[in-house]
């Protein structure tokens, strides 16, 4: 596998994980009277994201938690662009848009993004084409069903089999597409259409995806099957968080993707010691 993935302006190391810091995008960001202040304070977020290790900002704008609703892609743009510029203006750190639309991902390439996140994995109208015509890396997640009801009641005939089958897929659809295989990062797509068994079915046989020889990317942070197995809100999920985020990186990932960068830089600088004996 490649030791180094290029996005953009910007390297990123694959020789060990590396952490992709979540930037949430309010839904009435930007408009009119909190401008500034909400700019601001994604500003802040992101410095202190970098301070403390993230090598990769995701931004976000639209939600794709179970049950969430469609947004526009004028209220996509509108949210996602402007913070994307000013993070490019300021800071050396790859740009991750997190999208599932054409449009939104062919604006943010314009504006200097590193990565597209696509949890739909390019499969809306022109996403493929999108990505054709640039050379960042893309990574494709696996989800079951739709976000507004995927996790009614997730099936599979082998969990595993099954999404490999939907990576050799989609992998084969963005290579005639023109889309190189090794600009390609694989997500298994935690909590999207698995039910909490499967969840961690999936974090058990996380190894497996290696298979492909390609980078892959792991998100579990604060998620439903954290906080469903301990009974625990969302703000208190750190200890299983990062203990999620240990055992993903133990088995292979390479982008871990986190609201708590300084604790999980911590597990992984262990880690990272660790590996030099192993
Ligand atoms: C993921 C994501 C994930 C990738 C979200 C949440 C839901 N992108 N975007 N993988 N999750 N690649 O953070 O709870 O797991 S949004």
């Amino acid at each position: 596998m490649l030791k180094k993935l290029t996005c953009g302006d910007q390297q990123l190391d694959l020789e060990k994980p590396q952490i992709m810091g979540i930037l949430n995008v309010t839904p009435d960001s930007f408009s009119d009277g909190g401008k500034f202040t909400q700019l601001d304070a994604a500003m802040y977020q992101v410095e202190q994201m970098i301070i403390d290790g993230a090598k990769i900002i995701d931004i976000g704008g639209e939600s794709t938690r179970p049950g969430a609703s469609d947004v526009s892609e004028e209220d996509e743009i509108s949210r996602v662009i402007p913070i994307l510029k000013a993070i490019k203006q300021r800071f050396g750190v790859i740009v991750s848009i997190d999208t599932s639309k054409a449009n939104v991902m062919a604006e943010a390439i314009t504006n200097g993004a590193g990565l597209i996140n696509d949890v739909r994995a390019l499969q809306n109208d022109g996403c493929l084409t999108v990505l054709a015509q640039c050379d960042l890396p893309v990574c494709i997640m696996h989800m079951q069903g739709l976000p507004r009801t995927m996790q009614v009641s997730p099936y599979y005939q082998n969990l595993i089999d099954d999404i490999k089958a939907f990576f050799q897929k989609r992998i084969e659809d963005c290579e005639q597409a023109g889309i190189e295989k090794q600009r390609i990062i694989l997500d298994p797509g935690f909590g999207f259409g698995k039910s909490l068994e499967q969840n961690y079915q999936l974090l058990a046989q996380f190894s497996d995806f290696n298979s492909f020889d390609m980078p892959l990317l792991a998100g579990l942070s604060r998620k439903s099957m954290i906080g469903n197995l301990l009974n625990r809100d969302v703000d208190k999920r750190l200890a299983g968080s990062l203990t999620t985020a240990v055992l993903a990186a133990q088995q292979g990932a390479k982008i871990i993707r986190v609201h708590d960068v300084k604790e999980t830089m911590d597990a992984l600088k262990i880690i990272n010691a660790v590996a030099e004996y192993a």
